[in-house]
């Protein structure tokens, strides 16, 4: 039996945790052969329904849970983990501004980027889905000056698995036969879904569906994704949010399919003239040596337009919190 494996969530008593926990715990994340410890961290407030998490995972008996410690405690929850999932995000209140949540989420990320510098596993990997995550990942990563920047990264699997759904439907295909879907940018309305390296069965997709409908019908739906589905639930996105954190962290761990790439938001070192000191959703490929950007791919005037846009969105956001920033480097 493997040694095993600590995963971190932060956030565990809200609706992603929620849905998280169990299927970390059931062993779809990391294989049917890998036990796995979790620690869940959640603020004082929430403890109480904390305990209830607690109390339904140890009642779904799960062979590969071997230990589960609930905390409010960064110390406790981020001790030697493996794994950090950060996923605990201040929520927008009513009439807040912009600056203000940004603001406030830095702080938290500042805090949580410190304990993990202090008290995680010097390998630990990673993954910031509270919003905005990929402001929230820098600051976390720059407030842990002793891990490496490639150990962090933000979450847009949500929105590659949204793209790759449409155009599935579009397509009268199955999502396991196209490949090279893209997500460029911010975890935001900026974000870029870019179509023009996908295969749908080995063929181009833009051989199948026209630049219209890319533009007018698919982008937009899957920047508003979230909204549609707040409107029809009345909540958001909490089902699909997790499964996209299994994924996301999976392929990390485990490697992406040969000739296939996905979509993950990392630090930013010049590719595709991106300011450097981002974290920016690119295509990527996961091996045992972690992951690594998928390079030279060809874009046209409008993609390079596009990537701009949320770059600059990017720079707004890193402007905001350059105090957390610049306090620790
Ligand atoms: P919930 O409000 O249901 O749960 C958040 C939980 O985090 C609460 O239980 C709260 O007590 C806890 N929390 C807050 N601050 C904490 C801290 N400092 N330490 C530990 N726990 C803390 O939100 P949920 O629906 O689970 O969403 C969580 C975050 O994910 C939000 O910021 C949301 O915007 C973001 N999302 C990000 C996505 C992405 O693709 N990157 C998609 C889904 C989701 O919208």
């Amino acid at each position: 039996m493997k040694n095993p494996v600590k995963v971190t969530l932060t956030g565990a008593a809200g609706h992603i945790g929620y849905a998280l926990a169990f299927r970390i715990a059931s062993g779809e994340m990391f294989g049917p052969d890998q036990p796995v410890n979790l620690r869940l961290l959640e603020i004082p407030q929430a403890l109480g329904s904390l305990r209830g998490v607690g109390m339904e995972l140890e009642d779904c008996a799960f062979p590969l849970l071997h230990d589960v410690v609930l905390t409010d405690d960064p110390e406790i929850g981020f001790r030697e983990t493996d794994y950090a999932l950060l996923i605990g995000a201040k929520p927008r209140g009513k009439g807040m501004e912009r600056k203000d949540l940004i603001l406030d989420n830095a702080r938290i990320f500042a805090a949580q980027g410190r304990s993990l510098n202090q008290y995680a596993n010097r390998d630990v990997r990673v993954l910031v889905v509270g919003n905005p995550a990929n402001t929230n990942a820098l600051i976390a990563q720059s407030n842990a000056p002793d891990l490496d920047p490639s150990q962090f990264s933000s979450m847009t699997r949500l929105d590659h698995n949204r793209a790759l759904g449409q155009l599935a439907n579009k397509t009268n295909s199955l999502v396991a036969n196209i490949n090279r879907m893209t997500i460029w940018g911010n975890h935001s309305m900026t974000q870029y879904p870019d179509i023009s390296q996908c295969l749908v069965g080995g063929v181009p997709a833009y051989d199948l569906v026209t630049r219209d409908w890319v533009i007018d019908h698919m982008i937009p739906r899957i920047q508003r994704r979230g909204g549609e589905i707040i409107s029809a639930r009345g909540l958001s996105s909490a089902a699909s949010a997790a499964d996209a954190v299994v994924d996301h962290v999976r392929d990390w761990a485990l490697g992406t399919d040969e000739g296939d790439w996905v979509s993950m938001s990392v630090t930013t070192d010049g590719s595709y003239g991106i300011s450097e000191g981002l974290m920016f959703s690119f295509p990527v490929t996961c091996s045992a040596r972690g992951y690594q950007i998928v390079k030279g791919l060809e874009l046209d005037d409008l993609s390079v337009a596009r990537l701009k846009a949320s770059e600059r969105e990017l720079l707004e956001e890193r402007a905001i919190v350059d105090e957390l920033l610049q306090a620790t480097s």
